[in-house]
């Protein structure tokens, strides 16, 4: 694992040193927004409009904001109009990789290069930061129109709605600040969460992160109990948030990121609620547990040094879930 300095690979995990033990995440550097007529999103620069065969989309089935946006592009009926590419699962020394010796890993469909840093630098030679996805690809302009799932979500659920006819609205205006309020939560503490918890190298890093996590659970749990959704009872872009986090809970984050105190299964409405999304149209094809489990426990070689892949017991998310 590593990134990209001026364009030049360096391979280093991620440092932990100067901030106590702590995993912070880096900000997503490619933040143009591809809407309806062209004009300008909330951040970047302007000219990438809604074309049907313009955008492609590179992902990885195991990462939980690459799954966002797979599971946006189902429900919106975008298939037919934005292709993808998925990496090989293993993440080592050259990052993500357009290897294909894994089921699944379609190697990159559009230019044929070996690393997905290849496609960071084909948008910038000098590109300094990490590689990462999901990274959305403009055919047209050749170059990253993104790299930030929480907003290419946002362009998917509206952007392409003409060309598609599906204007099924996942951040309806009304709801927005209580899906924003969900959605600071849910990733400060349970998205990223996991993730602190699981790259923290000090002990006191490591209860910092896991207290507010399983807290944030509690409250999930709670609200649960009163709404199918957890904004109310239509299914909101804050749902499909929590839900990559918690389809990859028991069999990933649990052991290998040591977010031990309880499991998802332990939490009846919690567990309820995630095969009741599971099971919307669509979504089961875009879960593919192999890569999820193979990633990383293969991959972070820091936590798991030997890359044992664990034997994981296999849940039946199609079992009923009897909510609504
Ligand atoms: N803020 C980004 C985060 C994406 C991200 O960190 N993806 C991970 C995979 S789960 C990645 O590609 N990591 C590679 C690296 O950090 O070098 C987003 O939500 O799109």
């Amino acid at each position: 694992m590593g990134l990209l300095v001026e364009g030049k690979w360096t391979d280093q995990w991620y440092d932990t040193k100067s901030t106590g033990g702590k995993f912070e995440r880096s900000e997503s550097q490619f933040r143009n927004w591809v809407t309806a007529d062209g004009a300008p999103g909330p951040s970047g620069e302007g000219g990438f409009a809604a074309e049907a065969g313009r955008y492609h989309l590179y992902v990885s089935y195991a990462c939980p904001w690459a799954h966002r946006t797979l599971i946006f592009r189902k429900l919106k009926g975008l298939d037919d109009l934005i292709g993808i590419s998925a990496v090989h699962p293993d993440m080592l020394r050259d990052g993500w990789t357009f290897d294909t010796d894994d089921k699944g890993a379609t190697g990159d469909r559009l230019h044929g290069l070996s690393f997905l840093r290849d496609i960071y630098t084909k948008a910038d030679p000098v590109y300094s930061g990490r590689v990462t996805v999901p990274t959305l690809w403009d055919k047209k302009r050749e170059t990253i129109v993104s790299n930030e799932s929480a907003e290419i979500i946002r362009m998917f659920n509206s952007a392409f709605d003409d060309l598609t006819g599906n204007s099924r609205d996942y951040y309806p205006e009304e709801k927005r600040e209580e899906i924003d309020a969900v959605n600071a939560r849910v990733y400060d503490t349970l998205n990223n969460g996991v993730y602190k918890s699981g790259f923290a190298t000090t002990q006191d890093a490591y209860e910092a992160a896991v207290g507010p996590l399983f807290d944030t659970l509690d409250w999930l749990e709670g609200r649960l109990s009163k709404t199918r959704y957890v904004v109310g009872d239509e299914i909101t872009e804050a749902d499909w948030r929590l839900f990559t986090t918690l389809i990859r809970f028991d069999p990933v984050y649990h052991v290998h990121f040591k977010c031990s105190r309880s499991r998802i299964v332990d939490y009846p409405n919690l567990w309820a609620y995630t095969r009741d999304l599971y099971q919307q149209p669509g979504v089961a094809e875009t879960v593919n547990m192999e890569h999820i489990v193979r990633h990383y426990y293969y991959s972070h070689d820091t936590i798991n040094p030997h890359r044992i892949v664990p034997v994981v017991q296999r849940r039946d998310l199609d079992a009923p879930h009897g909510r609504g």
